[in-house]
């Protein structure tokens, strides 16, 4: 991976205003001058949070945004509201949503979006474990990477991959590093083929999935693999900050 790997926290629907407090009263090492870190807590929590998470150096993301722009659509946020709240990061496509039914046309929508609104999309995409056994792990990859690439109308457009292989999430199970690395080369030549050498090589591909302090520095030691998305391991301040010191 790069020499300033990228750790994204995906908090998903947990955490309360109070113990977001006291996660980030509880970190001791920020700022973290050999990483980029980035956290996504639920939407009702970016705008509370942001004067912290700028103290500790660390960037504010969304974990979604609705692919249309602000309109008649009760109950969702808008790209145009989570930039203005703080957001450079927002995560799409997540397989939480693609099983809830998100398709990769919302997920190309919601892309557009974030681009549009000066923000970098963190696309996941991910094979399940009976598309794994049927063998169609590159095939069901190469489809989703390459729809949510419509959303990208320009060549300079940030662009960030999360492979998240979803029989590894919140299960304890990983990839082993050297298989993840190969569907992260893989993903990198679909990015090449479809946009250029250059894109391919400026977008950061993370790994997801059960990821913890006693994995990361293997996955991040191989070339492809840029960082990582971290769910349940980013949930404490400390077990958090355990990823960030393995990486240094
Ligand atoms: C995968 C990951 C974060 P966890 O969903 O997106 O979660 O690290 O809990 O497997």
């Amino acid at each position: 991976g790069r020499s300033k790997p990228l750790i994204v926290a995906n908090w998903k629907m947990n955490m309360t205003l109070q113990e977001a407090r006291e996660f980030f009263s509880g970190l001791t090492d920020a700022p973290y001058e050999h990483c980029e870190a980035v956290i996504c807590p639920p939407a009702p929590l970016l705008y509370p949070l942001k004067e912290l998470m700028q103290q500790a150096g660390i960037s504010l993301g969304a974990q979604n945004l609705h692919e249309k722009p602000k309109g008649a659509h009760t109950g969702e946020v808008h790209g145009e509201l989570l930039f203005e709240l703080g957001c450079s990061h927002v995560i799409i496509g997540h397989s939480e949503r693609r099983a809830a039914g998100e398709t990769d046309e919302q997920v190309a929508a919601k892309v557009h979006q974030a681009i549009g609104n000066s923000m970098i999309p963190i696309v996941c995409v991910g094979e399940t474990q009976l598309q794994r056994e049927l063998g169609l792990t590159k095939e069901v990859i190469r489809t989703q990477v390459e729809s949510a690439l419509a959303g990208v109308t320009e060549e300079r457009s940030p662009f960030i991959i999360a492979y998240e292989p979803v029989w590894a999430i919140g299960t304890g199970k990983t990839a082993q590093p050297s298989d993840a690395q190969d569907i992260h080369r893989e993903i990198r030549q679909m990015l090449a083929e479809k946009k250029s050498i250059g894109f391919a090589n400026r977008v950061p591909i993370l790994y997801g999935g059960s990821v913890s302090a006693s994995n990361i520095q293997e996955l991040c030691a191989r070339e492809d693999i840029d960082g990582a998305l971290v769910g349940g391991a980013s949930l404490q301040a400390h077990s958090f900050e355990a990823i960030l010191k393995a990486l240094r």
